[in-house]
């Protein structure tokens, strides 16, 4: 795949003129394109093991051919994105979806494929065959203690698969919350909660840490237990140093400030990882930067400021896709997302710091925005192209899958029917 990608590079005549037109302009205007690309190769973004097949909504699923059948063909799919991209090389599982029932065998498929394993995601928002109690009226929450506890043992399971294979950290989602007024105390759900994580939290191994990720309603749609980023921060401060704040951009009220919440989470050190999407109107789950680019250049603005500017640098973010598409095939989905991802976090290292600095500290309100409208205007496009070319990746990785393709022979070995698991 490798030739065939450099080939059709050739193709791309303008690129290396765009790309020097671009870089002239940036070094003119003071900024270190070296210290640029640098940055935005070591980006990697992990792809969530449930977005490679089709997505559904509750009204139904549109399967895409070509589905991957197992894990294993899970990590090719995520091979394929990171061969055309260099910024995808890690896979971020969901169990139960995804049990990897011969472990050697996918410890085996990822490092040939040179795919890491994000973080692991525990599962307690749906009820399993095999299971004794049901969380249809909550788990980590539960008023039950055998329903907390088989919640408990779940992730403590989760965090051992996660080990046999490399990853990291635990990423725990909680559906749990009410319906309506009067079902549940918020106050014994929320310490209910704090407890079962504090034991959960006992069982993670030194190098790992928990992310405790946040949603203000759904499944529920009256109350949630763990609603926002302040519910997420105090049970992670009360775990103790291993426990973070997740952010998924999808997962705030129409409006929300989200990139001042990045900046708090960031400023207390207590930012652990982020789930990219994008949305119109609730947790859409759309492709990243499709409905609010200059959000997603805002948010990245902060982070880069926390993670190369601020005095208590936040360092070791874990960064994941959390978006799936029932209209879209998946891959070519993805393919747009970590390139908006990677465009937005280009403009922002394209922001010029020391101005912006200077121009708040004499509260130049009007600099202040031309500085940054300035970053988010330019087309940095070459540049991201280019760190892609180095990488021995495509300059257009959608264009590249489309003559390759992949999709046609992904359908020829894999048929027209195959679906992958997930939600
Ligand atoms: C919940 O909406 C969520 O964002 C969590 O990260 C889950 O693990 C994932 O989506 C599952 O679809
Ligand atoms: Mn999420």
């Amino acid at each position: 795949m490798l030739q065939e990608i450099s080939d059709i590079n050739l193709e791309y005549k303008n690129h290396k003129e765009d790309v020097k037109r671009l870089i002239d302009r940036l070094e003119n205007e003071g900024i270190n394109t070296n210290q640029v690309l640098d940055a935005i190769k070591n980006f990697q973004v992990a792809i969530p093991s449930w977005a490679l097949g089709a997505g559904g909504t509750r009204f139904g699923r549109f399967p895409f051919g070509g589905e991957p059948r197992s894990l294993e063909e899970k990590i090719q799919d995520v091979s394929i994105l990171n061969t055309l991209t260099c910024s995808a090389n890690a896979i971020s599982l969901h169990i139960p979806w995804d049990y990897p029932e011969d472990v050697d065998a996918i410890i085996q498929v990822a490092s040939l494929h040179k795919i890491h394993f994000d973080a692991v995601n525990s599962n307690t928002f749906q009820d399993q065959p095999d299971q004794k109690y049901s969380y249809k009226y909550g788990s980590l929450s539960h008023v039950s203690h055998e329903v907390r506890q088989q919640a408990i043992e779940h992730n403590i399971d989760v965090i051992n698969i996660g080990e046999k294979l490399g990853s990291k950290s635990l990423t725990v989602w909680l559906s749990d919350g009410s319906n309506f007024p009067g079902q549940m105390n918020f106050s014994h759900a929320l310490q209910n909660t704090q407890n079962s994580l504090e034991k959960i939290y006992a069982h993670l191994p030194d190098d790992w840490r928990m992310f405790i990720e946040y949603k203000p309603y759904e499944p529920n749609f009256y109350h949630n237990v763990i609603q926002d980023w302040g519910t997420s921060y105090i049970l992670a401060d009360h775990c103790g140093d291993k426990a973070f704040t997740l952010v998924d951009l999808g997962h705030h009220l129409p409006n929300t400030n989200i990139e001042n919440i990045v900046s708090t989470l960031m400023h207390k050190g207590k930012l652990g990882g982020f789930h990219f999407n994008d949305s119109k109107y609730g947790d859409d789950d759309l492709t990243v930067g499709s409905i609010k680019p200059y959000q997603l250049f805002l948010i990245f603005n902060e982070l880069v400021f926390g993670q190369f500017y601020a005095k208590n640098k936040c360092e070791n973010i874990a960064w994941m896709i959390d978006a799936s598409h029932n209209v879209k095939d998946p891959l070519e989905d993805l393919l747009q997302s970590i390139d908006a991802i990677l465009i937005a976090y280009t403009q922002a290292l394209c922001i010029n710091q020391k101005a912006l600095h200077d121009a708040r500290e004499s509260n130049d309100v009007v600099l202040c925005q031309e500085i940054l409208q300035k970053a988010f205007r330019t087309d940095v496009r070459p540049i991201v192209n280019e760190m892609r070319r180095l990488g021995g990746g495509a300059i257009d990785p959608i264009m590249t899958y489309r003559k390759l393709q992949v999709r046609q022979q992904l359908v020829q070995k894999r048929g027209s029917t195959s679906r992958a698991s997930g939600l």
